[in-house]
């Protein structure tokens, strides 16, 4: 099933006149009506409720790919739930298409801010040019665009995923030190995707000078368990001898496991398993000694994402990037901080 999901929140129209001078093209009152045209059910506009002033908010998710994603989602909903301000939300089921579709969308609909994660990096400009022209604030979360125009967005929240992938790399240095020689095999996430594009660069500036490293094999999982399986498979009939596996994310790390133990062999003893998220599936495989590091990346972006909507539509100027504060976890740190665990 390829048609987005579109949930509708309480629903309170924006206020008339609160964006004076909008201008819409023709092309994107068509494009967005035939978008609501197949949300069938779910296109007139209106409602009751009606939260911090009347205040509606677009938000465009990736999908549900990974235990992340599914933390993050819930996390974004329930805060804005607490804070009383209706939530469109639409899951784009990993595609770009589908999350410009939404964006559309919620500019046809007028709502006061739009919030998304991109799925991919590049080719956002014309659809954010649509919502400035609409003069809809844009405020994105988790991935950012690679565009060279910022004023296409007020705010880009979320986490450093270069510093991720260092992390990642600066570990295995350490973990490595009196090896020789190491092959390294990558499940990357999502093509396209910044915390894919990222967490290989990062990871890459760490070891590279380190002449006993390399990269014997690289491909896409796309951030899912399955592909992580299927991928590590692939890896370990064509590579007789892996010593340590790099994922950009748990879900991937926890495919590949079970392809690991299925070849008969003991992840985090035989093959080495760094990965990046610290969800709690990954975090209990850390602490039961089958992944040895985890950097975190947290998808509690709810709270914060709350602040700085509020200050978009109120006319505040907010910081325009906004890092998140996350750590990373050894086996013994897994197990501590396990039973607090929130995702
Ligand atoms: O690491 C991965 C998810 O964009 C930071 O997306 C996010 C990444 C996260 O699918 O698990």
């Amino acid at each position: 099933m390829n048609r987005f999901a579109l949930t509708r929140g309480l629903g309170a129209a924006a206020p008339t006149g609160s964006r004076r001078g909008r201008v819409r093209s023709v092309i994107g009152l068509a494009a967005a009506g035939a978008v609501l045209f197949t949300m069938s059910g779910c296109a007139s506009s209106g409602g009751s409720g009606g939260g911090a002033d009347s205040l509606t908010v677009g938000f465009a998710q990736v999908g549900a790919e990974s235990a992340w994603r599914t933390a993050n989602t819930k996390d974004i909903q329930e805060s804005f739930k607490t804070a009383d301000i209706p939530l469109k939300f639409s899951d784009a089921q990993g595609k770009q298409e589908n999350q410009i579709k939404a964006i559309r969308s919620y500019i046809q609909q007028k709502v006061d801010v739009i919030a998304f994660s991109p799925v991919v990096e590049s080719g956002w400009d014309t659809v954010l040019n649509e919502a400035k022209d609409a003069d809809i604030p844009v405020v994105l979360t988790d991935r950012s665009v690679d565009s060279s125009d910022d004023s296409l967005y007020k705010s880009f929240l979320g986490s450093d995923f270069v510093a991720e992938g260092e992390k990642a790399g600066e570990w295995a240095k350490t973990e490595f030190a009196d090896a020789t020689a190491v092959n390294v095999v990558e499940l990357q996430g999502t093509t396209g995707a910044a915390p894919a594009n990222d967490r290989a660069k990062g990871f890459r500036t760490a070891i590279e000078g380190d002449s006993k490293f390399k990269i014997i094999a690289s491909q896409t999982g796309d951030f899912t368990r399955a592909g992580g399986k299927q991928v590590m498979e692939a890896f370990l009939k064509s590579n007789p001898k892996i010593d340590l596996l790099y994922a950009h994310n748990d879900d991937m790390g926890l495919g590949a496991i079970e392809a690991i133990e299925a070849a008969g062999l003991k992840p985090g003893v035989d093959i080495k398993i760094v990965t990046v998220d610290a969800v709690h599936d990954g975090m209990q495989a850390l602490a039961d000694g089958k992944i040895n590091f985890i950097v975190e990346c947290s998808p509690l972006l709810g709270g914060q994402l709350v602040d700085i909507v509020k200050k978009v539509a109120a006319g505040e100027t907010v910081d325009k990037r906004i890092v998140t504060e996350e750590t990373t976890f050894t086996q013994d740190q897994a197990k501590a901080a396990l039973p607090d665990r929130k995702y």
